[in-house]
């Protein structure tokens, strides 16, 4: 049977949750695929968050990897489709890092890209009803961090990894302005998003 890891990250900067984890939760409670689920919730630290992920890659050898990550001001579910090699906090993590200016691999690639299947995901949740885009700016935070050190672990090994943006939710008590989603809207656009990687993949 194939193997999907789903990561959402702890809460940070403040907020009582984070809606990542929440929606990946829900996830794991409803997942019917034909297919071993495994989740795990990221701390927000620079390097320990990708080693957390790594370790995970290397434990259960998934055929399809999707992190993901709260980016507040996201309308839309954002399918990630490119890293940077380059940490730069705004604010410091929840270890109190707050790298500037410096590399996530030293003297490794600038950019890496995902290798889910991005339009046939962005196809099905759209069918679906789900609000989903594409984006090329996955930050310079810790959820870059992650998914550039997931990207450069896992080329060699062909399989289906990257890491999608999803909106804030009302039970983050942000700003009334900043746009919400419901966890459990984002938990259906990752099923799917999961469903249709598993389904793309080349049988081995
Ligand atoms: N979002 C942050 C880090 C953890 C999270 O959920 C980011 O976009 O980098």
């Amino acid at each position: 049977m194939p193997t999907v890891l789903l990561t959402g990250f702890e809460p940070f900067a403040q907020a009582p949750v984070n809606p990542s984890w929440d929606a990946v939760q829900i996830v794991a409670e409803c997942w019917t695929a034909p297919a071993s689920l495994i989740v795990a919730r990221l701390p927000v630290e620079f390097g320990a968050a990708s080693a957390a992920l790594i370790e995970l890659v290397d434990l259960h050898r998934p055929d399809v990897v999707i992190a993901t990550g709260v980016a507040e001001g996201r309308t839309a579910v954002s399918i990630e489709t490119v890293a940077v090699n380059m940490r730069d906090a705004r604010i410091p993590d929840n270890a109190g890092a707050q790298p500037q200016g410096e590399p996530v691999v030293p003297a490794a690639e600038q950019r890496v890209e995902t290798s889910l299947p991005v339009d046939r995901i962005v196809e099905a949740l759209t069918a679906s009803g789900v609000p989903v885009e594409t984006s090329d700016d996955a930050g310079r935070y810790v959820c870059n961090d992650t998914f550039y050190a997931l990207r450069h672990a896992t080329a060699p090994l062909g399989i289906a990894a990257g890491f999608i943006h999803v909106p804030a939710s009302a039970a983050m008590r942000l700003d009334s302005t900043v746009t919400v989603m419901d966890p459990a809207v984002v938990a259906k656009g990752l099923r799917i998003a999961a469903e249709v990687s598993l389904a793309a993949i080349p049988a081995r």
